[in-house]
């Protein structure tokens, strides 16, 4: 029996966003409605430092994010680059069905938006601009991208149709080099769904997950019979096998199949998701390779 609806998205802060993502999919609304409804809710919170308004900035201050979701007939839409913008999903959302394309960068992504109606805002918080000063007078020594610095939502939905979107937002990497994009607004890398098997979305060191294009990976999985859990843990394994460096870096995927059963898999320990169903919310812990 198919588990419908469900909601699953990345880390703690899920929790909230799986709250209103519910309040869609438990109204018989659609999958595609609950993910950018949800993830919009990190996205408005300063707390979450790494998801829209309040997200740290690059090395030069300046607030860039990326966005993208899919939806259950392959159609996606993707900002990277993105400045100036609250809610880069809801952007992200336009792109796919405003336009013939999939994915706007830059100044190109911040006019279209514009044109949408959107409003450009500060996105950079007085605690983040401290952060990121206290960074520079530092030295800038330590490394960016490291285990702490885990903070992306990706969220997947099954509705009560029985179809599959997802959604995956960030600010990216603290302190990254400017011009820098990540997995999270990758088709494939970052996201990815397919109505007929299921969606798989990542957090942690973007890089990783673009050099294996891990959620494509995790979906092709599924399709050969993988469950969402086993498919999760065989591309965190493919990255071990690959990448020299990987046991520096966390990644953690997570994914949703078309039977509503979910799972992931991470590098290191610390990693957990948010489930919601008609069972209730809760937050798992997700199993991890060096733990
Ligand atoms: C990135 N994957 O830009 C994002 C960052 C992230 O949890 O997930 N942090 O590489």
């Amino acid at each position: 029996k198919t588990n419908k609806p469900i909601v699953i998205s990345t880390w703690e802060h899920g929790l909230a966003a799986n709250k209103i993502a519910w309040q869609v999919l438990n109204n018989s609304g659609r999958a595609l409605d609950a993910v950018e409804q949800g993830v919009r809710v990190p996205e408005a919170d300063p707390n979450v430092r790494t998801v829209g308004y309040g997200g740290y900035p690059d090395s030069e201050g300046n607030v860039t994010l990326d966005a993208c979701i899919m939806d259950e007939n392959m159609n996606c839409g993707s900002v990277a680059y993105l400045q100036g913008i609250k809610h880069p999903i809801s952007v992200a959302r336009k792109v796919m069905e405003e336009t013939p394309h999939v994915m706007l960068v830059g100044q190109g992504a911040q006019d279209f938006a514009l044109q949408q109606g959107f409003d450009i805002q500060d996105l950079l918080t007085p605690q983040a601009k401290k952060d990121w000063q206290d960074w520079r007078a530092s030295g800038q020594g330590k490394k960016q991208i490291n285990i702490e610095n885990h903070d992306t939502i990706g969220m997947l939905a099954l509705d009560s149709q029985g179809n599959l979107s997802g959604a995956c937002t960030t600010s990216g990497a603290a302190y990254k080099l400017p011009g820098r994009v990540g997995d999270s607004p990758i088709i494939g890398a970052g996201l990815y769904v397919d109505n007929e098997v299921g969606g798989a979305t990542a957090t942690g060191m973007g890089e990783l997950m673009m050099k294996t294009v891990g959620c494509h990976l995790v979906v092709e999985l599924m399709r050969q019979g993988a469950s969402p859990q086993e498919a999760c843990k065989k591309a965190v394994e493919r990255i071990a096998t690959r990448l020299d460096n990987f046991a520096e870096f966390q990644v953690g995927f997570i994914a949703l199949n078309k039977a509503g059963e979910y799972g992931a898999y991470c590098i290191q320990p610390g990693f957990n998701y948010a489930v919601q169903d008609s069972n209730g919310t809760r937050l798992n812990d997700g199993k991890n390779l060096l733990g």
